[in-house]
Order: structure tokens, then sequence, then C-alpha cells
């Protein structure tokens, strides 16, 4: 199969068009390492009924990991935890009256039984989101493996020892 044709592996869906901004550092780094992704608006409360199919086929679909970020009461990470057994990590986006406090509560605060995976507020959670989703991956897929280590690598040579 090339790899045009490889189906993604990841799903990234956020609430909102305006979550895109923080959202797309996950789409980023997972293309910097070579993992597809597929990026869609779904909302908890504007398309629930999105929200429900797409929950509900996700692993059918062949998704191994989801990445949902949302802003303000923020219940689609776990909604979408609560209709599929895939794992779900979720993004709060920093909101404009809370700046994110509310978003990250609405998120991290799950009752035992779902999880949801939470990372910081903004785009640093949603940059690890994705390091985190392929770092799922990687456990079953030595190439991708290889590629995450060559990442962290890198990113420990660009560390000067001494500020300029
Ligand atoms: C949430 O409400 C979204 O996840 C977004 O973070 C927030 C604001 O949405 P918009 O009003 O910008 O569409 O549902």
């Amino acid at each position: 199969m090339s790899p045009a044709t490889v189906l993604p592996k990841i799903a990234i869906v956020m609430g909102s068009q305006s979550d895109w901004a923080t959202m797309k550092g996950a789409a980023e780094v997972l293309e910097t390492l070579g993992v597809a992704a597929d990026v869609r608006i779904v909302s908890a409360h504007r398309t629930p009924e999105r929200l429900y199919h797409f929950a509900t086929t996700a692993a059918e679909h062949g998704f191994k990991v989801i990445i949902a970020g949302a802003g303000g009461a923020a219940h689609l990470p776990g909604m979408v935890a609560a209709l599929t057994h895939l794992p779900v990590l979720g993004v709060p986006v920093q909101s404009k009256a809370l700046s994110g406090q509310d978003s990250l509560l609405s998120i991290v605060q799950m009752p035992a039984g779902i999880p949801v995976g939470t990372l910081a507020i903004g785009e640093a959670g949603a940059v690890n989101a994705g390091l985190l989703a392929a770092a799922i991956l990687a456990t079953t897929d030595e190439g991708l493996s290889e590629r995450l280590q060559a990442y962290r690598a890198a990113q420990t040579a660009n560390v000067a020892e001494r500020p300029s």
C-alpha cells in the first residue's frame, strides 16, 4: 500500500473552527513525524449527531487514538470518550473569558470509568497530544518509534549550554 493510501490511525477533532489555531499544533507535529491524521470539526453542542456518529464509528474506521480539543464548557473529549473504547487525549483550548481554566477543568475532571488523557491548556497541550498519540502508535510501529526518538534527540541537540 502506498503512503497516499494509508488510512489515518489518528483523528483530531475540535469543537469549532476557532479551535484550529490551537489544534493545528497537533496536526503539524504529526505531519513532522510522518503520521497521517484525519482532522474534523465536531461540536458536542452544535453538531451532537455528528459527534455521535463520529465517536461510535471511529474504531471501525481504523482510528487507534483520538485527539479532541475544545474550549469553555468543553464536553467534547468526555463525550467522545463515553462513546468509544479508543484512547482519547483531551486538549483544553484557551478560552477568552477564563483563559482556558474552564476548558481544563471541564476536560480533566472526568468521573472514574471514562478516562480522558488531558494535556496542558493551549498550543503546548495540542503539540503534546500529537506527540503522545504518536508515542502510543509507536509501541507497535518500529519505524515511527525511531522517528520519534530522532525528534527527541534533535530537540535535545537544539538546547544551547549557555544563553546567547
Ligand atoms: C467550544 O466553544 C469550542 O470548542 C470553542 O473553543 C468555543 C468557542 O467556539 P466559537 O464560538 O468560537 O465557535 O465549543
